[in-house]
């Protein structure tokens, strides 16, 4: 009821959050009309501090009504559709395909005529055969792990930079942090789109931003008692080691800490009830791609429940991944997204084969953008190790480049201490297997080194035996996950 009135224009935002906050404490009473009416009289002239209200980045686009969404997501679309098919020969072969042409897209009903994109067409299109604007217009390259040794791209105009840090001061705001918070992020700086997507948008709220990166775990501790972090960013399996390391440090007292932005892997509720209660945080998910623009496109709010999709910039959808046909909402599918304000590489129907549900329902923080369910697995076989996509393919491609290697190996990847523990079992051809340790333990450091420079993470390598390794008469079965990290989110 209460976003009814705010939709029909009775009541002002301001008023609205104050309510929200009181309807907390009073509980649903807030939501009869003569309490309402007292309530938003009393309210007018008690302002209440910033800290007891929902804070929103971007009331004008976050709390859309569902009507000026689609308007707003179907003239973005229009303007999408004529931009790939003017631009891009790759999306202009499609629709052709098809025989569809950009005047036959005019609202967000007309989405299901375009075409899919999967991985594949990125990698058949690399390095650049995907973007929409000239070189010379774009300021950003980032990428992340492909299907085989080409990884993915993604390209960044000045116009897409600033919806990026957008998207993520809107992250950073729905988990109350603003320009009083020291931001600490321990995700990846380079390539992989974590560390500097969460550094655009801390610095666009006008947080302190610690730009560490990942990895040296007693320094980024030492920062965080010294700097008074408030908010840290990384994976939630990093920041589960880091919550023991600082037990075994003993400098919880230390820690200042209120937030924590967590994503670019799976993890349960479970994993965020304990990284709660160890780091005496609130832990909010993020979740983004490389493909669409990194972290960003869906984020949690002091709700925790679902994370709000950015639909004024990536149209969501899920569809049955066998039939591609859109399921309602509610049932869980594939992810599809359309990107509708990216300039340098919009993408059409991406199938990112994340399996999820969307719930259109207002959330209570007063956001209206769609809610989307936690990640709950990939119709795909790709693993996320460390926060770094690994495909089996590619483990097989490093493999096949060593002739002392057979095509026969097997991934066991675990959770130890909260940590990815990831081994690689290598069958040594019968002809170069042999007694001589100095020799298997050089070949041994080759494929390591080699598959850590291709897969951008370390693996235990273990020679075994020539056909110690089961065959398989079907699929063969190459990954062992022991974490069952699906399963309990
Ligand atoms: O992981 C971007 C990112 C960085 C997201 C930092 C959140 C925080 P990629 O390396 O391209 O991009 O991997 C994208 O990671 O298709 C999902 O399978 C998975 N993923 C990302 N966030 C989440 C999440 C970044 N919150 C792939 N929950 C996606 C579950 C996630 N899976």
């Amino acid at each position: 009821m209460l976003c009814e009135i705010l939709n029909s224009g009775l009541l002002k935002f301001s008023e609205y959050k104050k309510i929200l906050f009181l309807r907390k404490i009073i509980g649903q009473k807030a939501d009869s009309w003569l309490v309402l009416n007292k309530i938003t009289q009393f309210l007018q002239n008690q302002p209440l501090p910033l800290f007891f209200i929902y804070m929103i980045w971007n009331e004008s686009y976050e709390c859309l009504s569902r009507k000026e969404m689609l308007e707003l997501q179907g003239k973005r679309l229009r303007n999408t559709v004529e931009r790939v098919y003017h631009n891009s020969p790759f999306y202009r072969n499609k629709m052709q395909e098809l025989g569809l042409s950009p005047e036959e897209i005019e609202s967000v009903e007309d989405l299901v005529k375009l075409p899919f994109t999967v991985k594949n067409d990125l990698r058949d299109q690399y390095p650049f055969g995907l973007f929409s604007s000239p070189m010379s217009e774009i300021v950003r390259l980032h990428a992340s792990s492909g299907t085989t040794g080409k990884p993915i791209v993604g390209g960044y105009t000045r116009k897409d930079l600033n919806i990026w840090s957008e998207v993520m001061a809107r992250t950073f705001s729905a988990g109350n942090c603003d320009r009083s918070d020291i931001f600490q992020i321990a995700y990846g700086y380079g390539l992989f789109t974590g560390g500097l997507g969460a550094h655009s948008g801390a610095e666009r709220i006008g947080a302190s931003v610690i730009p560490i990166s990942s990895g040296n775990t007693e320094k980024q501790i030492q920062l965080m008692t010294d700097f008074g972090t408030t908010a840290l960013c990384c994976t939630p399996s990093y920041a589960l080691y880091l919550a023991e390391m600082i037990k075994k440090m003993g400098v919880e007292s230390k820690l200042k800490l209120k937030a924590g932005f967590f994503g670019a892997e799976p993890w349960t509720d479970g994993m965020r009830k304990e990284l709660e209660n160890k780091l005496s945080i609130k832990a909010f998910d993020i979740f983004g791609l490389t493909e669409i623009i990194g972290p960003g496109v869906a984020f949690n709010c002091s709700e925790q429940n679902g994370l709000h999709f950015n639909e004024d910039h990536f149209i969501p959808e899920i569809i049955d991944p066998h039939t591609l046909k859109p399921l309602p909402p509610g049932e869980v599918g594939e992810l599809v997204i359309t990107t509708i304000t990216k300039e340098g590489m919009p993408i059409l129907r991406y199938r990112t084969k994340d399996l999820t549900s969307l719930n259109y329902e207002t959330c209570q923080c007063g956001r209206t953008l769609v809610r989307m369910d936690k990640i709950r697995g990939r119709s795909d076989d790709m693993l996320i190790i460390r926060g770094v996509n690994v495909f089996p393919s590619q483990v097989e491609s490093v493999l096949l480049e060593f002739s002392e290697a057979a095509p026969h190996y097997h991934l066991f990847v675990d959770r130890i201490n909260n940590t990815d523990v990831f081994e690689i079992h290598v069958e040594v051809r019968p002809e170069f297997f042999s007694d001589h340790l100095s020799q298997m333990l050089d070949l041994k450091k080759r494929i390591a080194h080699r598959l850590q420079s291709v897969l951008g993470i370390s693996a235990e390598i273990k020679l075994v035996e020539p056909r110690s390794i089961e065959r398989s008469t079907g699929k063969a079965k190459r990954v062992t996950d022991k974490r069952n990290i699906y399963k309990q989110v």
